[in-house]
């Protein structure tokens, strides 16, 4: 461990760590797992202050861990916040996993974040903080690939044809959530924005804890929804290169809506009717932000190998086209659970 995780954990009022070690497979932030001589465990995060805006964020985090704790709602317990370095206690018995194994843990998901999204909806005022704009404006993703198109500044364009012949096939629906919410007919509600299934930690009773909580902020619930349609019924990890085992898994989708749909009695007609279609468009949405992101150069998310966020595009393009093939019997799964 370093002088200064040292430094941290000492302030945070943990003076016998034995040892500190990276943990997890986040994309955004440094998390470590904390061991002590007297046993109890810790996850130590070093949040990433080039995306996030520090005081915004930890602001957002402990008025949402305090609404929660004060409701009695399990969730992260804040032990010290001492920015950009965090301390929380570790979820003993809980676990995440990146991709589904057994149609129970989708439908655990979906039940998960059905139960935040209505466990947040009266937070009260004043209105939760826009942590990062823009999150989930699909036009305004594409409008940051045009850029990172435009500079080409690792000469990475020649190489990608193909992903972007698939893209502009896109470009028309990929409006639509944002352009319901301007209109008012998907509502603004207190969202989570990261669905993704390893931000979810469930123990053996599938009871669950929604952890991180970054991004929480007003959204649509259909963003939410659709980042478990793209994580939550893959049939392999968002960077599996072998396209043939990249593809929307039924059996999940259907313990997933159920699970979401069990929960979620607030949703209204326009969200409804746009459950399906929110898992393509969320999808969508990664597979460019990973592919602006493989053009810009490796510079926002976590990336283990030089073509590890092209390999990520290429699969969320092919995970889009399993759910657009899937579409007339996943919109008969939402109807039979409406
Ligand atoms: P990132 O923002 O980088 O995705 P996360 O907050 O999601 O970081 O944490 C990364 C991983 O660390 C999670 O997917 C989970 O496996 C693990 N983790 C995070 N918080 C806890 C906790 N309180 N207890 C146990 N594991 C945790
Ligand atoms: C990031 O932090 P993590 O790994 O849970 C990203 C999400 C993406 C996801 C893709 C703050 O999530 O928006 O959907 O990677 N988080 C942020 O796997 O950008
Ligand atoms: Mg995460």
């Amino acid at each position: 461990m370093t002088q200064e995780q040292k430094d941290i954990l000492l302030k945070a009022g943990i003076g016998d760590a034995t040892d500190v070690s990276r943990y997890g497979s986040g994309h955004i932030n440094e998390t470590y797992k904390v061991e002590t001589a007297s046993g109890t465990r810790y996850i130590l995060q070093r949040v990433n202050t080039s995306i996030f805006d520090e005081r915004l964020l930890k602001s957002n985090v402990m008025r949402v861990t305090e609404f929660l704790k004060s409701k009695g709602v399990k969730s992260l317990e804040v032990v010290a916040y001492d920015s950009p370095w965090r301390v929380y206690k570790f979820l003993e018995g809980y676990e995440s996993h990146d991709v589904v194994e057994e149609p129970h843990q989708a439908y655990d998901v979906g039940r998960a974040f059905a139960k935040f999204q209505n466990d947040l909806a009266d937070i009260p005022p004043p209105r939760l903080d826009d942590i990062i704009p823009k999150f989930h404006d699909t036009p305004d993703r594409l409008r940051q690939l045009d850029e990172a198109i435009a500079r080409d500044v690792k000469g990475r364009l020649a190489g990608v044809g193909q992903e972007l012949a698939f893209v502009d096939t896109w470009r028309e629906r990929a409006g639509r959530i944002v352009e319901l919410m301007a209109s008012g007919d998907i509502p603004e509600r207190v969202t989570h924005n990261d669905t993704k299934i390893n931000n979810v930690m469930i123990d053996a009773r599938g009871e669950a804890v929604v952890i991180d909580l970054d991004t929480t902020m007003p959204g649509s619930a259909l963003f939410d929804f659709g980042d478990m349609v793209r994580t939550a019924t893959a049939a392999a990890a968002e960077d599996e290169p072998d396209l043939s085992k990249v593809f929307s898994k039924r059996e999940y989708f259907e313990a997933l809506a159920r699970g979401y749909l069990e929960g979620a009695e607030f949703l209204n007609a326009a969200e409804r009717e746009n459950l399906v279609f929110s898992g393509m468009l969320a999808t969508f949405e990664v597979g460019v932000r990973f592919l602006t992101d493989y053009l810009a150069g490796d510079t926002y998310f976590h990336t283990a190998y030089a073509d590890h966020n092209l390999v990520r595009a290429r699969n969320q393009f092919q995970m889009v086209k399993s759910l657009v093939s899937q579409e007339s019997d996943y919109e008969a799964i939402v109807k039979s659970f409406l």
